[in-house]
């Protein structure tokens, strides 16, 4: 995969990029979403919290035990953490608010990131999720970052349809093989946890493969 800002009149310069059309233009059509402004917006997805926030729910659609953390404030919590301030393993939903971008890990510490695709997440708001899948009752370690879309351009990719999670991925400006699709926390194509959505920045594209170039 390849991130870069959209020079061209995308659309022919892409497919004639694509090495195997019939699965890649499905790919083209699911990854060239383009937000409707200036700014990277999910699909519609917004956050009623504030813009510096994240908050995060032990229960789907926002019940149950809360906990309330900010970019520019509590932005790290490990399991010692979570156990006193909300759970450890139980978080289900989650906002995201516009001016953060969340490291969550299945571990404390994030430990396993670098030898397991599937040990963290990575994810840039506004993101709304109210039913978390295959990471439900997972996260163990939260970390908040302040986010500006206008400073930093990031893909956001994830693994299940209308941007559920799933497992989630940020891919800035460059190219990705897939040793570097895993690092980046999703799995390469035909497997469980491979991207099935993604939001590009408007002025950028995103220009997919099916095998590594
Ligand atoms: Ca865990």
């Amino acid at each position: 995969m390849k991130i870069q800002r959209n020079q061209r009149s995308g659309k022919k310069a892409i497919i004639a990029s694509l090495s195997i059309a019939v699965a890649a233009i499905f790919g083209y059509l699911a990854l060239n979403y383009q937000a409707s402004d200036d700014s990277l917006v999910l699909a519609g997805i917004q956050a009623d919290c504030g813009p510096d926030e994240a908050i995060f729910f032990s229960d789907a659609y926002f019940y149950g035990k809360n906990l309330t953390m900010h970019a520019n404030g509590f932005n790290d919590a490990p399991a010692s953490f979570l156990s006193i301030f909300l759970c450890n393993d139980c978080i289900s939903s989650f906002k995201i608010g516009k001016n953060v971008r969340a490291r969550l890990c299945q571990n404390t510490n994030c430990a396993g990131e670098d030898s397991r695709w599937d040990s963290a997440i990575d994810i840039v708001g506004p993101y709304t999720v109210n039913q978390l899948e295959d990471i439900n009752d997972w996260i163990s370690h939260i970390k908040l970052f302040p986010y500006n879309p206008d400073e930093e351009i990031f893909v956001q990719a994830f693994s299940l349809p209308e941007y559920g999670v799933g497992h989630a991925g940020l891919f800035p400006l460059g190219n990705f093989s897939s040793p570097d699709i895993l690092k980046k926390h999703l799995n390469l194509p035909g497997n469980h946890g491979s991207i099935s959505g993604m939001v590009v920045p408007n002025g950028y594209v995103a220009i997919i493969y099916d095998k590594d170039y």
